[in-house]
């Protein structure tokens, strides 16, 4: 599966004082040791305390961009940001993210032409996250639409069905489930399938058994990629299990390390 790693978002408090102090090494730390433990791309989001989001966004890229290549997910909802982001973190980045109503899906496919970036699309629309699955997959359909209308290669699209805190909203789960499972009937090829994990766990007791359990789950469901926290050994172990279970890894005695190896 394809790991976004989740740590580089002024939500931590860690980062947001990095931010405020211009401290290189922490941001670059994380980068590394995301990449180290399995991630294949950085989530950067300033967070939402950020007075000069733009500023923020550009010291950010362009501190990794010292460290790494690897691709970056732009995380903001800021159009400006974006095309910051965007431009600073080069071609293979991930534009994160547009949501699914027509006037968002037209500025913002274009804007990842124009810098050859993946796409995150969520499935929601002014009107918020639908409670079941046939309301995100309608989205999801009108997404694709979106995408093939400009010229978007379905492959480097990624549909979020968005997951919430499951003590605020428990019927969403089995609904983002049921979504991952219909996305692939959508078109052929299918586009890929996402998940913010983390938000599964929002103010649970025991957040990193809750956030395995579910990445489990939505693999078995089909999930191609998750933004998550690679360096929850658990966390991987029990992905890198799914996926075994599931197929799509070779067997052998060691292949918690053979995978870590790749
Ligand atoms: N979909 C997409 N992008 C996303 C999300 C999504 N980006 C942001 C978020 N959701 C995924 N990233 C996180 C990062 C951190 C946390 C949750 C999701 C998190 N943070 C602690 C908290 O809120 O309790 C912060 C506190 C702390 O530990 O310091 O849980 O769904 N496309």
């Amino acid at each position: 599966m394809f790991i976004i790693g989740e740590k580089i978002n002024g939500m931590f408090k860690n980062v947001s004082e990095a931010i405020a102090t211009k401290n290189k090494l922490i941001i670059q730390e994380l980068a590394k040791k995301q990449l180290d433990a399995g991630a294949d791309a950085l989530d950067v989001n300033v967070g939402p305390a950020s007075a000069e989001p733009l500023a923020d966004m550009e010291w950010l890229i362009t501190t990794i961009r010292e460290v790494t290549d690897k691709p970056i997910a732009v995380d903001t909802t800021k159009l400006a940001v974006m095309e910051k982001g965007l431009s600073l973190a080069g071609p293979g980045s991930i534009l994160n993210s547009t949501s699914g109503q027509k006037e968002k899906l037209d500025i913002l496919i274009p804007l990842a032409k124009k810098y050859n970036a993946k796409v995150i699309a969520l499935t929601m629309t002014k009107s918020g996250v639908p409670a079941n699955a046939e309301a995100r997959l309608e989205i999801a359909a009108n997404i694709v639409a979106s995408a093939m209308e400009y010229g978007l290669e379905i492959e480097n699209l990624f549909i979020d069905a968005i997951i919430l805190p499951v003590n605020v909203a428990q019927d969403h789960a089995p609904a983002v489930l049921e979504t991952i499972k219909q996305c692939k009937l959508i078109c052929d090829p299918p586009p890929k399938t996402i998940l913010g994990l983390s938000n599964v766990s929002q103010k649970t007791v025991d957040r990193p058994l809750v956030d395995r359990t579910f990445l489990v789950m939505a693999l078995a469901s089909g999930l191609d990629a998750a933004i998550c926290n690679p360096l929850d050994k658990e966390l991987m172990d029990s992905m890198i299990t799914a996926e075994l279970l599931l197929g799509k890894q070779l067997y052998c005695d060691s292949y918690l390390e053979a995978y870590r190896k790749k």
